[in-house]
């Protein structure tokens, strides 16, 4: 049930207004019954938009990417709303007044929607969070949606399953090239980008990246390794280019609809595990005790008394049902 505020704040943000829109982010982020009723009402509001994700190690240009791919949106004439989550920004937290810094002229236009995430901590985690803040801007009326995260390792592989099409960004000053490689990175890469490209040793990276990838068997589709000067805009227009063929690509194969089929599914499950996670911790607090004294005495085995406790917990399920 929504509160009369909520359902004030929510009939606001059908008609178009930006400061509910900002308030429907929050309380998504926030998580909890709130979140939950309010996703529930946007949710046959959601258009499909093709939803971009963009990642890499910090400092190799991703915003200044993103910036560059969003005013192209804009001039195509495109609404494009926009996730940022950079726990190693100085912004995060006090994340409007820094998108404001950063994108500049960019806030003062109406088709375009900047949000960076609070880090802080929320059951479902972080991953949740993003795809839930990108499911409130497409609701919001968004043609497109660009999800731009940091970090090495899990989060990037999160955003793999958040968005349609990965572009993965790389530079030739940062060491960090090899280790995202090394971190899997390219396994969730639909595009490669070499930026800082006026950087030396770009070159050599890029063909360091397509010789890795030619080794690859074939494919429906093989990743294309581009090289930008973002903070010049220049390859950006090949770059977005790549992103529509990725995405005809991706309808026409079918895959678009396997990988939204699979992200529905993976959230269905992180839910489902959460939730009787919680209840069965909750619920089997004490019993777990006893048990423990019991493992420790060499009277049970761990996986004895893990057996009687799952019994006994749906045991108590059926009961209630
Ligand atoms: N030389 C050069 N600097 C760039 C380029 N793109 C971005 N930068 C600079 O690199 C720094 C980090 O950029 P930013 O977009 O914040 O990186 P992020 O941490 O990946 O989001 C900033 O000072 C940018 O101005 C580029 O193509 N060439
Ligand atoms: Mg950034």
């Amino acid at each position: 049930m929504l509160g009369t505020d909520l359902d004030r704040i929510i009939a606001a943000f059908t008609a178009g207004d930006r400061r509910a829109a900002s308030r429907l982010i929050s309380v998504v982020e926030n998580g909890g019954a709130e979140a939950e009723a309010v996703l529930e009402a946007l949710y046959p509001a959601l258009n499909g938009a093709p939803r971009l994700g963009v990642t890499g190690p910090p400092g190799v240009g991703k915003s200044t990417l993103v910036d560059a791919l969003v005013r192209g949106e804009r001039r195509a004439g495109r609404r494009v709303g926009v996730v940022a989550v950079d726990p190693t920004s100085p912004f995060t937290g006090g994340a409007v007044l820094g998108d404001r810094v950063r994108m500049g002229d960019l806030t003062l236009d109406s088709g375009v929607f900047i949000r960076s995430m609070a880090t802080r901590g929320r059951l479902g985690g972080l991953a949740r969070a993003t795809k839930e803040v990108a499911d409130v801007l497409e609701a919001f009326g968004h043609d497109v949606l660009v999800i731009e995260t940091v970090g090495v390792g899990q989060t990037e592989m999160d955003i793999a399953t958040a968005a349609d099409t990965v572009v993965v960004v790389l530079s030739p000053e940062s060491g960090d090239a090899i280790q995202a490689m090394k971190a899997g990175l390219m396994e969730v890469a639909d595009i490669l980008v070499v930026n800082k490209a006026d950087r030396p040793g770009a070159d050599q990276l890029v063909r360091t990246l397509e010789a890795d990838l030619a080794m690859r068997p074939a494919a429906v589709w093989r990743p294309p390794v581009l090289a930008t000067i973002a903070s010049q805009g220049e390859g950006i227009a090949d770059l977005a280019a790549a992103v529509g063929r990725h995405h005809q690509s991706l309808q026409r194969s079918g895959d678009l609809a396997t990988r939204r089929l699979e992200r529905a599914r993976g959230e269905i499950m992180a839910i489902l595990r959460d939730r009787l996670w919680q209840r069965a911790r909750g619920q089997l607090a004490a019993d777990v005790s006893a048990w423990s004294e019991r493992v420790v005495a060499g009277r049970a085995t761990p996986y004895a008394a893990a057996r009687a406790l799952l019994a006994a917990f749906l045991e108590s399920v059926e009961d209630k049902a």
